[in-house]
């Protein structure tokens, strides 16, 4: 196994084959004969088949994800020293052998754990799904496994499975559950792949004898049998499965075995992170939001609040209520997802700082959630910002400088501007109008008040108030002709 690729995970799912080059084209998404063993349904469904699948997701705009599992008890820290590195990564970054990490479980009573309240918060939040990890890269299944006994059901005292309760809180509370699955680092299982770390050696990048052994046979006996438990045991859940970290151990053959059983599934949304060369259904851009977004696909940017995804005791690097907001609104004018992030502790309490975030956020949605929800991207373009002629990003491309004065989201006819920066003489002014404009009113003012509006060359100029309405983002709705 190449060491490139090892580390380029993200990379390898995004560089994947020829199929999807003929995407979308007419009524069959895809023309030409693929070339997967197994055709995956983005390979023989019609675009109406697709459209209507992926309805709820692209509406859905955003989404809780959660980080949890046995790391969240040593949190960030392994024999009294500090750990670098995300938290969930500790079994790796300290090279902590199998059967020491494996001596976690039985520490692992997180009482604290309530279903409801989780889902609550994200409901809360304004969130329309939930994405879990089922198992990370550690090998610790978060649910009832018969597959494998390394599981908070058989190997730890808590004796739930917290995935079950989340799905029928999920159903109660009329919001999707997805599970994230990582289908192919396993770093307790003999035979899983694991990246490279430090001084780890190829080609197997392991760090103890009892992670040796065959790949197949790791997905054989581990993988796909907890897939299909976890595709089978929970009611209408999984909406979502999150693949992550492809090597190239996934050949398009094993890679296919699992596309069978995904197949079974035709309301199933999944990522670009199986390998194997297939493509999935989003573009799954990790802590960033790609300057244009990824235009006429789908796509979600993950992030974390702070800086790691598995709790870390001392990482209290939260980002804003309004860096948050903004994220999203970027992301939603950009035509994607936003997926955040929380990372409970050992108890399975959420932290403060994190709820906190998550209701505000909510606030601001209970106002303004139709600028955000069901919307289509903007129908400006420059407002997000420019590529600069001098300087260049880490990837050696010119880099992307962000503006932060608006952004815009769209419906059939409506056009919204979300307002950052208020102007100081109180006109909102756009250069150009892409619809005839009939009408405008800011979302926050319950009674609708008319703004007037007045042409100014090829653009519009919007009187506002003096004052913004809310300190982050006033949204300023133009009524338009019907797209
Ligand atoms: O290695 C993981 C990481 O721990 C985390 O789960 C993120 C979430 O997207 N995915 C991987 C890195 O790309």
């Amino acid at each position: 196994m190449k060491l490139l690729q090892r580390s380029i995970a993200v990379a390898l799912a995004g560089a994947s084959l020829a199929v999807a080059s003929a995407q979308l084209e007419g009524d069959k998404i895809n023309t030409k004969p693929t070339s997967h063993p197994v055709p995956s349904i983005q390979d023989t469904e019609t675009k109406a088949q697709r459209d209507a699948r992926m309805q709820w997701w692209r509406e859905a705009r955003f989404g809780m994800f959660i980080h949890w599992g046995l790391y969240s008890i040593p949190a960030g820290s392994w024999n009294g020293k500090q750990v670098p590195g995300v938290g969930e990564w500790i079994m790796n970054n300290a090279s902590i052998p199998v059967a020491d990490y494996k001596a976690l479980a039985p520490k692992f009573n997180p009482t604290a754990f309530n279903a409801h309240d989780i889902v609550a918060l994200a409901k809360s939040a304004g969130m329309k799904y939930i994405v879990i990890t089922s198992k990370h890269h550690d090998g610790f299944a978060m649910f009832d496994s018969k597959a494998n006994k390394f599981n908070i059901v058989d190997a730890t005292p808590y004796h739930r499975d917290p995935i079950r309760e989340l799905a029928e809180e999920c159903r109660k509370q009329g919001i999707k559950l997805g599970f994230y699955y990582s289908q192919d680092q396993d770093w307790t299982y003999p035979g899983g792949a694991a990246y490279k770390t430090g001084d780890h050696k190829p080609p197997k990048y392991h760090w103890d004898k009892a992670q040796d052994g065959d790949y197949a046979t790791y997905l054989h006996e581990k993988a796909i049998p907890q897939m299909k438990e976890l595709l089978t045991n929970y009611g209408d859940a999984p909406a979502v499965i999150w693949f992550d970290t492809p090597t190239d151990d996934m050949t398009p053959k094993l890679a296919g075995e699992i596309v069978a059983l995904l197949n079974k599934y035709p309301k199933l949304i999944w990522n670009n992170r199986l390998g194997g060369t297939y493509m999935g259904d989003t573009e799954t851009p990790e802590q960033y939001i790609p300057a244009n977004g990824y235009p006429g696909k789908d796509w979600e940017s993950c992030m974390t609040m702070n800086d790691t995804w598995g709790f870390k005791s001392d990482d209290t690097n939260f980002k804003s209520t309004e860096t948050l907001l903004r994220n999203l609104i970027d992301i939603a004018s950009k035509g994607g997802n936003y997926l955040l992030n929380i990372g409970p502790d050992s108890m399975g309490r959420v932290p403060a700082p994190e709820s906190e975030r998550l209701h505000a956020m909510g606030k601001w949605l209970d106002v303004n959630g139709e600028a955000i929800y069901g919307t289509t991207p903007t129908l400006f373009g420059d407002e997000a910002g420019s590529f600069s002629r001098t300087e260049k990003g880490k990837d050696g491309k010119p880099k992307f400088i962000a503006s932060w004065k608006w952004r815009s989201t769209t419906k059939a006819d409506k056009v919204y501007i979300e307002i950052f920066e208020w102007p100081a003489d109180g006109v909102f002014h756009l250069d150009k109008l892409p619809r005839q404009v009939s009408g405008a009113y800011l979302l926050a003012d319950k009674s609708h008040r008319a703004l007037k509006t007045t042409r100014s060359g090829n653009g519009l100029d919007v009187q506002l108030p003096s004052m913004a309405l809310d300190p982050i983002a006033t949204v300023l709705v133009l009524k338009t002709s019907k797209s």
